[in-house]
């Protein structure tokens, strides 16, 4: 099986009170691990194609047959953006929450004015994404760009399959599986108490590995 589940970085009920443990064991196991199997299932007798990493597997969707593209989207996008939104989260306290610092907090001032303003337009962004979706913060031609992508959609699908071809440094999942236990329809409430949770210097790893300055 080329493609595995990756272990999270913390505990089930690390990211409490932002995100319950409950939530946090079945979006992992079930739910990102059934993207796995499905894509493994998909990509079985592909080849070289199934031994890509899926980053790379996303930018070349045009050389995935056409019997299981869908399937490679759906699956290898929700196992991409699975695997991007675990680490740029951690406990409050404990890394997570606050501000970003060094280049990656340069450049939000560069490109959106300030922090509060980029903030706003995220949560904007995800609030008002219709159905279920992911949020992104992405680096595009040399600047930070924020957008959605429906569906386990990725960035990395490039133009042809996504309005917002960027390389994603943070990712929200706002599907109802990764907040309705806790948070029934409530999902601004959800996005709110995420911001305390999140891994500023992860996400300016991110920021560095995809060439942003
Ligand atoms: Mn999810």
């Amino acid at each position: 099986m080329p493609h595995k589940l990756p272990e999270l970085p913390y505990p089930y009920d690390a990211l409490e009170p932002s995100i319950d443990a409950q939530t946090m064991e079945i979006h992992h196991q079930k739910h990102h691990g059934g993207y796995v199997s499905k894509l493994n299932a998909a990509l079985e007798g592909q080849g070289a194609l199934a031994e890509l990493p899926v980053e790379q597997l996303l930018g070349r969707l045009d050389e995935v047959p056409e019997q299981i593209r869908t399937a490679v989207r759906n699956n290898g996008g929700g196992h991409a953006n699975h695997s991007l939104f675990w680490p740029i989260m951690a406990p409050r306290g404990g890394g997570g929450g606050g501000e970003p610092t060094g280049p990656l907090a340069e450049a939000i001032r560069r490109d959106f004015g300030s922090f509060a303003t980029f903030k706003e337009r995220f949560t904007q962004a995800a609030t008002g994404l219709f159905g279920s979706g992911w949020t992104w913060l992405g680096v595009r031609d040399g600047k930070l760009c924020v957008c959605t992508t429906p569906n386990q959609d990725n960035p990395l699908m490039g133009p042809k399959y996504v309005s917002c071809p960027c390389r994603p440094i943070l990712g929200l999942d706002v599907w109802e599986h990764a907040y309705y236990l806790k948070y029934q329809n409530r999902r601004p409430d959800y996005v709110a108490a995420w911001w305390e949770v999140v891994n500023w210097a992860r996400v300016g790893e991110n920021f560095a590995a995809a060439g942003g300055q």
